[in-house]
Order: structure tokens, then C-alpha cells, then sequence
């Protein structure tokens, strides 16, 4: 980026008057306990990544074949640079060549008014995307007529989303970041890697310590970040002995985690029985929830035996963790992708709701589920209306403050589309940022849904695979990014975006923009949506002046009264959450819900293992920075897996060995070739490998009970020895 450059962002990163970063989601402290260096080692590769000097334009296109881009790894395509003029791929064409604004955007619109129904047409989001852009994009696809808005987080928290929804009638979590720092007693970290997705995470966790939490990791890798935590924004943090974050490490075996949860709601059950009004809330249980007494009966059913051969832990591990709940007045229970990509899923997270209800842990200070978000505005992008079942009240107030009649239909989420494209029943595939073909599963399958599209677009900041699995025709539009400034006629605008706490606020980009050629996300869709409908919704107005969307948004989503002046305040404003506030479910029966979730876990025939798939420190989901992972010892290439040593010797083979992964399910046979296996300490029959390259194993139709999230972290292979010898070295 140059010196100046990165001065110039960095001390702009997460501050009030600066940008948020685009990297995860976690949430920034209130606006007096900001450091000046308020960022992580990722988020600074992630504005780096952004920032960086290097362009692809019309030369580098002209230079390159589709077939020469495809054949490099996505390291490479992102390394040449920023996206910087608009890119036209002709039918037949070999080559992506410049195309004017006006002529993309009347292709696109032409394509989209000839659809036999609307319904041909998807619109794929990735969380990155801003409130106003996201607001925008569903208004358009919805005047358009259809509610195909798929986006990543079907993908990563839609499993959160469905088991919150139903058991305490909100599909986010309910706790704030205060509720970590100062006032949960317990924090259970399950099935998250917060050392390299979430590390500002690392420094709450430490603040809790320090003032006597403890801290409890559920996870098959002994991740770095539970050890000893050096913080890098203290002094005292970098010179001092550091903090040892997890008092407790239990190494559940991959797709365990129900039967851990249902182990401790037994344990705590059993407890009560023997002493009782020791153990629960009877009167949180009895006045705010309903779905007790057969939750209860199914606890007391529960055999130990097939508790510890599904969680591999011993029932003395789950009983001493329970010990420490009950001491415990107030937990919160965070996770991430470790639970939700698994077909039981929704039921594991629906029995973390119910460990937290057996003990009022839901509504009072430092309790409460924490799911913990991806993509920076992933949560703030459903809250906006990407997603392919809004609500009817949603789609009500879209009615009433624009006048049209909203198609009603469900729309298709990831996988759907997927099928939908495969099966010939979409012509225009559009996308709002995201690397679709490399973060859904089933890659070959997925690769080639695209090529039975008529049109495929792409709104991006960087050159990507999905760029190169088109339709007939394809478009590459390049957009700004967080980091820069977006002069609308207007004036200089700033968005919005939500973290993973429901904080809502603006963020500013400080650098000039990439190129001259660059038009913010909100633009594009907005000259789009004029370009299709012409101006009858005002989308000239919502684009020179983002405060005019914010004042549609605050008539139609709950909580965003007073929009435009909350989110100029520092620090922004929390979004209303009736659990967290005031004990209020909003559900079915009006209370929160104990629900029935019967211990279950994959079978994983004799000979083979289950695969979990993970980021590397050195990614951001699709975008990889460097070949090594730093945390793991993981040096100068991506394609390992790690084994557990017993099942090293059990396969016959060495650590350094070159192996395949072939994923076996009724369907057929995957093959992943020239992986080398790595000694690890996660527990037998289990094996992890890193995300994309692991997307092929991934059966499209393996997918969560309830969400449709593809069941990307447990995958049943089998290992066998590469042919080809150790020559073929691990490749990138
Ligand atoms: N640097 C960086 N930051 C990121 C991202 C990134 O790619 N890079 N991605 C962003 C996004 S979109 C997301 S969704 C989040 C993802 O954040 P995480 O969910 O933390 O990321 P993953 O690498 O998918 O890690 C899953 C963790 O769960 C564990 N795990 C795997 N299977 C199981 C299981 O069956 N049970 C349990 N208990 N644990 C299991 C793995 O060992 C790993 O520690 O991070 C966000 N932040
Ligand atoms: N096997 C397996 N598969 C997974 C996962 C897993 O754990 N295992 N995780 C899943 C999860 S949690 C997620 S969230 C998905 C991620 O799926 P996506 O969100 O689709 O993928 P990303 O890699 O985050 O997208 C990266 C691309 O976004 C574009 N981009 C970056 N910044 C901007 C911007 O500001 N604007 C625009 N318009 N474009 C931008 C760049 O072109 C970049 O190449 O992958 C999922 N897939
Ligand atoms: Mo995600």
C-alpha cells in the first residue's frame, strides 16, 4: 500500500469517524475504550488487500485468456491488483474487453425485462456489502418480482438463525460486547476459531479474565488463541507473561456437539433431581418459557454410553463442565462455523438455547447466545431484506412506502439456486460481491450451473474464480471498497453496517478511490433499477444522497427511528433485541421454547473419517493472503490435512505423505488429490482440511436439517496414498 497510505487507513480503522473494516464482523468497544490501534493483524491484511496499488484493466485482460485465468489458484488471481473498468465477455468470446457503464447496465437490464418470469433471475449477496447497497439490491430484485436473494449466510449462520428464531423469536444473537467483557461469569467458546477469524475477540476474552471469568473451548483443534494470549495493542501485553484464556478444553470430536449439550442439560438435570432448587431458574423457566417438562423427560432418557462415543468426551469431562455452570451466575455460549455446517445443526444450536434457559442464562448481564458473524455486515444484510423468505409484515411496509405489490413466494437460498442453475431454470445469475462458484459446495457441479446461465454478473473489487465460470455472456463491474471515498452528487456519503452485537454505524473510506472508473455499489444498483423501471421508486434521489435511503429503511425495518441522526453519533446505536432487553419472545406461543433435540451424530463406516473444513490465518473465506498458517505450523502450501497420529500409523502412513481425500456418499465418489497429511492432535477418526479446496468433497444435496447450509465440517472420507509420488509436491 506505501507507508503514507497505510498510516492514513489503519488509524482511520474502526474508529468513529473513520471506516469499519472490512474484514469479520466482531464488534467495536464503546467509543472512549478504542485504542489507536484498533484493528487486528487481519484486518489489516484485509485493508491492505483493498488498498493495494496493483490494477487489472483492459491490458491485463487483453493479455490473459479465460482459459489461461482459470488454470491460476485464487492466491494468484487476487494478487494482480483491483478490478478498475467495467468488463464485457462476449458470447464465444475468449477475452473480457472494456464496456461502458451505460452499455453494461443497459445489457443487464434488457436481459433482465426479457426473463420468460422473474423468477430466472438470481441475486447472490456476500456480507461485505453495505445497509444502503443491500436495502437497494432487495428493493430491485423485488420491483423485479422475485425473492431470489441467496446470500453467504446460507452458508455460515443461517443454522443460528433458524434455532434462535424458533426457540426466542429472533434470528441473531442477544448479547452486547459489555456482556462478555464485564459480566459474564462463564464463557463457553464452541466450534470457533476467534485467534484467526475474530482476533479483537481474544482481547474481550482477556478484559473478562482479568476481572475473574473463565473461559471454556469446545473444539477438535487446540486452536492457538485458547493458549497464552500475547495482546498486541497493550505494552503489558507484549512484554508480560501474556494471559492463558481457556481454563477448560474439551476436544469434542467433530459433529459432537449435541451430544455434549444434551450431556450437560442431563448433567445439570440430574443435579437438580438430587438437590432440588440448586440448579434451575423455576422462575425464569415457568414464567417466560414453555416445552420444560418433555425437554426434561427427553434428558432423563439419555445414555451416557452413546453420549461419550458420539461427543468422544468421557461423561466425567461433561459432568465436571456442568459443576462449573452451576457455579457459574451468569454464560454466555458463543460458537461459529463449528456448529453450524453440520446436518444437525439447527438441533445443536437449539440445545445450547435450552442450556441457557434451564439457568435464566437469556435477558440478564453477561448471558446469552453469541452467535458470532462472518462477513462484516452479514447480520445488517438480512436485517435489510436479503433473504429469500422476508417475512410478510417486511414485505407489508416495502408495499406501503414504495407502492408495489411484492412477490411473496419464497425464493431460492444458495444450494437452491445452485440446483435451479443446474437444472437449466435460471438465465441470469447477478452477484453483489462474493466468490460464489469457490465458497458453495460441490465445486464442479457449481461451476458448471453457471455456464447454463444466459448472463452471469459480477460486482466485485477483485478478479475471482467465479469470474471465470460465466453464462454465455458475463460482466465484471468493479465497485469501491470500504476503504475509500464515495462522492456522490450529493455531496461525500458514508453507509452503515451492523456488527455481530447489533451495534449499527457509519463507516467513511479515507482513500481516493482505485480508479476513476469505480462507482459504489449503491450507484450501480441504483442506475440499474432506473435503467429497468426509469424513476418512479426515486432511485436518482437514494443515489446521490444515501440519507434518502436510510429514511425509506427507518419507515420499514423496526429499530432504525431517527437513522440518520443515531448513525452519526459515535459509535453508532444498538438495535432493539426483545430477549436481551426485556425478556420479550417474540415466537409462536409468545415465550421462549424448550425443544426436544435427540442426541444424534454422522456414521462414519470402519476405515473412514470425518472431515471438518477450515480457514488458515492466512484468508479471508475465498481471498487467500499467504500459503502458510502461522498458528498451526503450517508453512508454503494449503493442500494438508491433518490426521490424528494413531490414524496416521493406522492408514500406514507418515507425516509429510501424499495423500487423496475421496469423499464417499450414496451419490458417488469426490477425489481431492495431492494432499499432504500432517500429524495433528485432533481426536481419532477426525481430520481437518482447508476451505475452498476442500469444496469438492461437499455433496451439493449433504446440506443442515431446516437451513439448507451445506454440511461443510463433517464430510465422511476415505484416505488413500497419492500415486503420483512425493514429486508432485504440495501445490498451492
Ligand atoms: N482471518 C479471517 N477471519 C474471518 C474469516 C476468514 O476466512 N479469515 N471468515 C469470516 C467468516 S465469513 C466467518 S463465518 C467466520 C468463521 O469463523 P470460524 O467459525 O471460527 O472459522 P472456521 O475456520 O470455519 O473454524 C471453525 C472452528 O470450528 C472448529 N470445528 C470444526 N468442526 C467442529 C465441530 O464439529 N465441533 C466443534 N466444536 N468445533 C469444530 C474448527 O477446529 C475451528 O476452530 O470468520 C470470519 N472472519
Ligand atoms: N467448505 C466450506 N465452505 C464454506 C465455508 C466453510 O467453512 N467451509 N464457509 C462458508 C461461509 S461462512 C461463507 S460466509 C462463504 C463466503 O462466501 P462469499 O462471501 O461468496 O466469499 P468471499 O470469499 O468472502 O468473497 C470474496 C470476494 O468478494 C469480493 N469483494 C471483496 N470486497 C468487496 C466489496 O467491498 N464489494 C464487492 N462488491 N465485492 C467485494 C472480491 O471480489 C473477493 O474475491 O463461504 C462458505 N463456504
Ligand atoms: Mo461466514
Amino acid at each position: 500500500m506505501g507507508p503514507r497510505r497505510s498510516l492514513q487507513s489503519l488509524l482511520a480503522l474502526n474508529q468513529v469517524d473513520g471506516f469499519d473494516c472490512p474484514s469479520c464482523a466482531w464488534a467495536d468497544p464503546e467509543p472512549g475504550r478504542r485504542k489507536t490501534a484498533e484493528f487486528c493483524e487481519n484486518g489489516a491484511k484485509a485493508v491492505a488487500w483493498e488498498a493495494t496499488r496493483k490494477r487489472v484493466g483492459p491490458e491485463f485482460f487483453a493479455a490473459h485468456t479465460i482459459a489461461d485465468l482459470r488454470a491460476r489458484d485464487s492466491h494468484w488471481l487476487e494478487a494482480q491488483g483491483r478490478l478498475s473498468e467495467p468488463m464485457h465477455l462476449a458470447p464465444g468470446a475468449t477475452h473480457y474487453t472494456p464496456i461502458s457503464w451505460e452499455d453494461a447496465l443497459t445489457l443487464t437490464a434488457q436481459r433482465l425485462r426479457g426473463l420468460a418470469s422473474p423468477d430466472r433471475a438470481v441475486f447472490y449477496t456476500s456480507g461485505r456489502t453495505s445497509n444502503e447497497a443491500a436495502f437497494l439490491y432487495q428493493l430491485l430484485a423485488r420491483r423485479l418480482g422475485t425473492n431470489n436473494l441467496p446470500d453467504c449466510s446460507n452458508m455460515c449462520h443461517e443454522s443460528s438463525g433458524a434455532a434462535l428464531a424458533e426457540t426466542i423469536g429472533i434470528g441473531k444473537g442477544v448479547v452486547t460486547l459489555a456482556d462478555i467483557t464485564d459480566f459474564a461469569d462463564l464463557i463457553i467458546v464452541v466450534g470457533q476459531n476467534p485467534g484467526t477469524c475474530h482476533p479483537r475477540m481474544l482481547t474481550a476474552l482477556e478484559t473478562a479474565k482479568r476481572r475473574g471469568a473463565r473461559i471454556i473451548a469446545a473444539n477438535p483443534l487446540p486452536e492457538a488463541g485458547f493458549g497464552r494470549f500475547h495482546n498486541p495493542q497493550t505494552v503489558r501485553g507484549l512484554a508480560g507473561p501474556g494471559t492463558q484464556l481457556a481454563d477448560r478444553y474439551l476436544p469434542v470430536r467433530i459433529n459432537g456437539d449435541l451430544a455434549l449439550f444434551a450431556g450437560l442439560n442431563r448433567a445439570l438435570i440430574d443435579h437438580e433431581e438430587a438437590r432440588p432448587g440448586s440448579v434451575l431458574d423455576r422462575d425464569f423457566i415457568e414464567r417466560y418459557c414453555d416445552g420444560f417438562d418433555a425437554a426434561a423427560a427427553g434428558w432423563r432418557a439419555l445414555d451416557w454410553t452413546r453420549l461419550e462415543r458420539m461427543s468422544g468426551l468421557s461423561r466425567r469431562q461433561i459432568e465436571d463442565c456442568a459443576a462449573e455452570v452451576r457455579e457459574a451466575g451468569s454464560v454466555v455460549v458463543c460458537w461459529a462455523m463449528g456448529l453450524t455446517q453440520h446436518r444437525n445443526a439447527v438441533a445443536t444450536i437449539r440445545e445450547i438455547v435450552n442450556f441457557l434457559l434451564l439457568r435464566g442464562n437469556i435477558g440478564r448481564p453477561g448471558a446469552g447466545p453469541a452467535p458470532i458473524r462472518g462477513h462484516s455486515n452479514v447480520q445488517g444484510d438480512r436485517t435489510m431484506g436479503i433473504w429469500e423468505k422476508m417475512p410478510d409484515a417486511f414485505l407489508d411496509r416495502l408495499r406501503e412506502e414504495f407502492g408495489f405489490e411484492p412477490p411473496r413466494a419464497h425464493g431460492l437460498d444458495t444450494v437452491d439456486a445452485i440446483r435451479a442453475m443446474r437444472d437449466g431454470r435460471i438465465d441470469v445469475f447477478f452477484a453483489l460481491g462474493g466468490n460464489f462458484v469457490a465458497a458453495t459446495p460441490d465445486s464442479g457441479v457449481t461451476e458448471a450451473a453457471m455456464a447454463n446461465c444466459s448472463l452471469t454478473v459480477h460486482v466485485a473489487t477483485k478478479l475471482n474464480r467465479s469470474h471465470l465460470c460465466h453464462g454465455t455472456q458475463a460482466l465484471l463491474l468493479p465497485c469501491l471498497g470500504r476503504t475509500e471515498r464515495d462522492q456522490q452528487a450529493g455531496g461525500e456519503q458514508f453507509v452503515t453496517v451492523e456488527d455481530t452485537m447489533a451495534m449499527v454505524h457509519a463507516s467513511r473510506g479515507r482513500l481516493l478511490p482505485g480508479s476513476p472508473h469505480l462507482r459504489s455499489e449503491v450507484a450501480i444498483i441504483a442506475d440499474l433499477g432506473d435503467e429497468l423501471f426509469g424513476d418512479e421508486l426515486g432511485w436518482r434521489a437514494m443515489r446521490d444522497d444515501y440519507a434518502v435511503i436510510r429514511r425509506h429503511i427507518e419507515h420499514i425495518v423496526p429499530g432504525f427511528h431517527a437513522y440518520e441522526e443515531r448513525a452519526r453519533q459515535p459509535g453508532g446505536f444498538m438495535l432493539p433485541r426483545g430477549p436481551h432487553d426485556s425478556r420479550t419472545f417474540n415466537t409462536a406461543s409468545g415465550k421462549a421454547r424448550f425443544t426436544v433435540n435427540p442426541p444424534t451424530s454422522v456414521e462414519v463406516p470402519p476405515g473412514h473419517l470425518l472431515l471438518t473444513t477450515v480457514r488458515s490465518h492466512d484468508q479471508f473465506n475465498t481471498t487467500v493472503y499467504g500459503l502458510d498458517d502461522r498458528y498451526r505450523g503450517i508453512r508454503g502450501g494449503r493442500r494438508v490435512v491433518f490426521l490424528n497420529e494413531d490414524d496416521l500409523r493406522a492408514l500406514r502412513l507418515r507425516d509429510g505423505d501424499l495423500v487423496d481425500l475421496v469423499s464417499v456418499y450414496p451419490d458417488g465418489e469426490r477425489r481431492a488429490s495431492g494432499f499432504r497429511a500432517v500429524g495433528y492432535p485432533i481426536p481419532r477418526g477426525c481430520a481437518a482440511g482447508y476451505f475452498p479446496e476442500t469444496n469438492v468433497l461437499v455433496p451439493l444435496d449433504s446440506t443442515a436439517e431446516t437451513s439448507n447450509t451445506p454440511a461443510s465440517k463433517s464430510i465422511v472420507i476415505r484416505v488413500e496414498a497419492t500415486d503420483r509420488g512425493p514429486a508432485a509436491a504440495p501445490s498451492s
